[in-house]
């Protein structure tokens, strides 16, 4: 098999988009993707930048959590967009991101793909191997607001590939799993990189010209959460509900005890109340 190595030459060869991408940066180590194409978007950088990792040392996740890399086993990468100043644009590109995964896991490789809201991507086991199922790859957006709204936003994306279990942290091997891990195979990271980059790009266009309504759908059929009652952490405290599904501006639709619905942007589902569809 060829060696995949993401470097600039192999994901140029491979990559089939039209803008995203077309700059590109790639890095052995670097303290995070997103904090290097922020630091691009703020001396002025391109939208389609891309920005990718082998390893990262400051690896982030929501709210200050980290996200865990070993050298040349994930793929890791953060996108420079520039959208609409006055949309969503957090909770949208979130969503987006997780389904565009999502997509290219099921087609690419016929895996179970279910979408934990907002941003966290697992996989339910095939079966036939011990079982893997977990967390594969999550989405951190970040937008950069000004007083005329949103002046840029990064998109950062990274997937397991080849860690095998002990590759993970004790805190992390129950929870996480890997596409080699899951499939058995050994998968090209820049083939999939590539794919994953166009399958952005197509489905940023879309949503561009066509509105959320197709995230929203999408993500919704693929939601692991829907009808059952959850607790959500956000930032005004714990709120707990069924999950009915989205409002049409994105924001995650609960029913709370009192039978009144409740729309959150943000958050962090931190218990499901009935058995886990995964
Ligand atoms: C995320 O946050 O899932 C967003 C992850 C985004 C990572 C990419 S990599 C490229 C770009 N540059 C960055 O610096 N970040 C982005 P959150 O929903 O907060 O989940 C974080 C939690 O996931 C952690 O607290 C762990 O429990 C778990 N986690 C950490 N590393 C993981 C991994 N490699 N695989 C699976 N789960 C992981």
């Amino acid at each position: 098999m060829r060696k995949s190595v993401l470097n600039e030459k192999a994901i140029a060869e491979v990559l089939r988009t039209r803008r995203f991408g077309r700059i590109l940066y790639t890095f052995r180590t670097i303290d995070s993707t997103n904090a290097f194409a922020k630091s691009l978007a703020a001396r002025g950088g391109e939208e389609g930048a891309l920005v990718v990792a082998e390893h990262q040392t400051c690896g982030r996740g929501r709210w200050g959590r980290t996200w865990e890399s070993r050298p040349g086993k994930g793929i890791l990468f953060s996108l420079l967009l520039r959208p609409d100043p006055r949309s969503d644009a957090v909770p949208q590109l979130t969503l987006l991101a997780a389904t565009s995964v999502a997509l290219v896991l099921e087609n690419r490789f016929g895996l179970d793909v279910k979408l934990r809201w907002p941003n966290d991507v697992t996989v339910a086991d095939k079966g036939d191997l011990p079982s893997r199922a977990g967390k594969v790859a999550g989405v951190l957006a970040e937008a950069q607001r000004g007083s005329a709204g949103v002046s840029y936003a990064v998109l950062g994306i990274g997937v397991n590939v080849r860690q095998r279990p002990s590759d993970f942290s004790d805190a992390l091997r129950s929870k996480a799993t890997s596409l080699d891990a899951l499939l058995g195979e050994k998968v090209d990271r820049v083939a999939l990189l590539a794919e994953l980059v166009l399958q952005l790009e197509t489905d940023y266009l879309k949503l561009q010209s066509e509105g959320v309504d197709f995230v929203l759908d999408r993500w919704m059929r693929r939601n692991a959460m829907l009808g059952r009652s959850v607790t959500l952490k956000t930032a005004a405290g714990l709120e707990t509900g069924t999950v009915l599904g989205f409002h049409a501006d994105g924001r995650l639709v609960l029913s709370g005890p009192d039978g009144r619905n409740r729309r959150f942007a943000d958050g962090e589902v931190i218990e499901v109340h009935h058995a886990s569809g995964y």
